[in-house]
């Protein structure tokens, strides 16, 4: 073994952690199974004497460390092969939390995670105390690593969790768990256990009191919940009265109402949700609560995410292009208005999921389901052939153009993957956007 380290992938976080280590005078040799990765010309450019290699066996079998990108499955065989002839490994968020001393929040789920992340950094623009917000979001951790932040906020995915076990941090969150990604999973329980190593070594662990973790929580962690039902003392939940609906909190004197849900922007009991756990997660990093309450009301969520497109003849179009799960999709549709009267759109790379639920939803409220992109035909294979199939969404749209109705919405919430026919999910939602845009003109 020698004196370097192999990052592998040249991606965003691959390009990040080259700039962390040539900072640190590491040597280190960069991999990508592409010959002319998405950053290569930069790192050329800005880092001249680094090597960059086709992925090979040679170089990751001598390395010291490897430092994988989350996209690279550890199961690869070259990667495996390291492994065994004792080759350590490591990602972004193992090496950002071991070189910070600054409180650290870790947020992951299967759903909402962006959401929650960007809460949080919406609370940090309106106190004192400065949060830094990155990981999966789509800013690499070690971007934000030397900011001079108060605190720092990662969305973390399963895949950076694979190789961050034991992360030490102020406070952590699994919002929610439901089947993805079983095309790099073994099983749903392989890819739940995954996602539990964030508790380890957390102080406080911000948990939905409504699921059944499959693993035992840090027991030494100090927990605050969140639920759809009324909170215990120190815990997060819903009240109603008088016919109206309160995200609250559970007081030693009893329930405190936070804020009335019909004042959000963001809609819908995932949204709820949501917000409970950002609450918690900026109560643990000290945000004082007035502060949460006053950017609430105004929070109109991140784009892609539910997100109204407009009103054209009287049909209400959303833009969900970041639902890539059934679950994520099912969420969607309970958020709107009147999911009877619903198109809701859907397709791409399934990666193996289960739509049985979402077939039953659709067939019991009468949504009419359309349905484009590579796995297709399974997908409609699922929703018992009851669902019409198109080869793109450009073909969905002509076709809404004259069987959608005033009154009627179209929700494109595609419960799957993009890359089978865009770069990633905003070019997908864009694409929609405007192709909603062009049928009016
Ligand atoms: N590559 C290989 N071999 C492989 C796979 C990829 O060499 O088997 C190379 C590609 O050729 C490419 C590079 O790896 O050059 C890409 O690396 P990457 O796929 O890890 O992507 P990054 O650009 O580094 O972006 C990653 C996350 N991507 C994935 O997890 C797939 C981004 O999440 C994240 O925003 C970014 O790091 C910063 O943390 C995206 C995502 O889709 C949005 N995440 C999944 C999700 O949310 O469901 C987990
Ligand atoms: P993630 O970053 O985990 O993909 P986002 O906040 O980007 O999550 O939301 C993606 C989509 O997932 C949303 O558009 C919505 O359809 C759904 N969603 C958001 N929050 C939740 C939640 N708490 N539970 C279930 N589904 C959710």
């Amino acid at each position: 073994m020698d004196n370097f380290k192999a990052i592998v992938g040249l991606g965003k976080t691959g390009y990040s952690c080259a700039k962390y280590l040539h900072r640190k005078g590491t040597l280190f040799t960069v991999l990508d199974d592409a010959a002319e990765p998405a950053y290569l010309e930069k790192l050329k450019n800005e880092m001249p004497g680094v090597a960059f290699e086709i992925t090979n066996s040679e170089t990751l079998d001598q390395a010291e460390e490897i430092i994988i990108s989350p996209g690279v499955p550890l199961a690869s065989k070259k990667i495996q092969q390291a492994l065994a002839k004792g080759v350590a490994i490591t990602g972004d968020i193992a090496i950002f939390s071991e070189a910070t001393q600054i409180p650290l929040a870790l947020i992951t789920g299967s759903n909402g995670k962006s959401t929650v992340t960007d809460l949080l950094g919406a609370f940090s623009l309106e106190s004192r105390i400065s949060i830094g917000v990155g990981g999966n979001i789509g800013i690499p951790c070690l971007e934000i690593l030397d900011k001079p932040h108060d605190a720092n906020v990662l969305e973390v995915s399963s895949y950076q969790l694979e190789v961050a076990d034991k992360i030490k941090c102020l406070v952590a969150t699994i919002l929610n768990l439901a089947p993805d990604h079983l095309n790099r999973y073994q099983s749903v329980t392989h890819y739940y256990a995954t996602k539990m190593r964030i508790y380890k070594n957390c102080e406080v662990a911000v948990v939905n009191r409504q699921i059944g973790y499959p693993l035992e929580i840090n027991t030494d962690a100090r927990q605050i919940s969140f639920g759809l039902d009324e909170p215990g003392i120190g815990d997060y939940g819903i009240s109603v009265a008088n016919g109206r609906t309160y995200i609250c909190k559970g007081d030693t004197g009893g329930l405190r109402r936070i804020i009335n849900v019909g004042l959000l922007k963001i809609k819908g009991q995932h949204n709820w949700l949501n917000i409970q756990a950002a609450m918690a997660i900026g109560e643990a990093i000290g945000i004082d609560e007035q502060t949460m309450l006053s950017v609430l009301p105004e929070y109109a969520g991140l784009r892609h995410r539910c997100e109204w497109v407009g009103a054209y003849r009287g049909v209400d179009y959303y833009n969900d292009s970041k639902a890539t799960n059934p679950a994520a999709t099912l969420a969607a549709l309970h958020g709107m208005p009147n999911p009877g009267d619903a198109y809701l759109i859907l397709g791409g790379l399934s990666k193996d999921a289960d739509f049985t639920a979402l077939a039953d939803y659709c067939q019991v409220r009468g949504v009419k389901c359309l349905v484009f992109g590579e796995d297709r035909s399974e997908i409609c294979r699922a929703l018992n052939n009851k669902s019409k199939s198109f080869e793109n969404l450009s073909q969905v749209t002509t076709y809404l153009q004259t069987a959608v109705k005033p009154g009627e919405l179209v929700l494109f919430s595609p419960a799957c993957a993009s890359m089978d026919q865009y770069a990633n999910y905003e070019q997908r939602g864009d694409h929609f956007r405007s192709l909603v845009a062009e049928a009016q003109s």
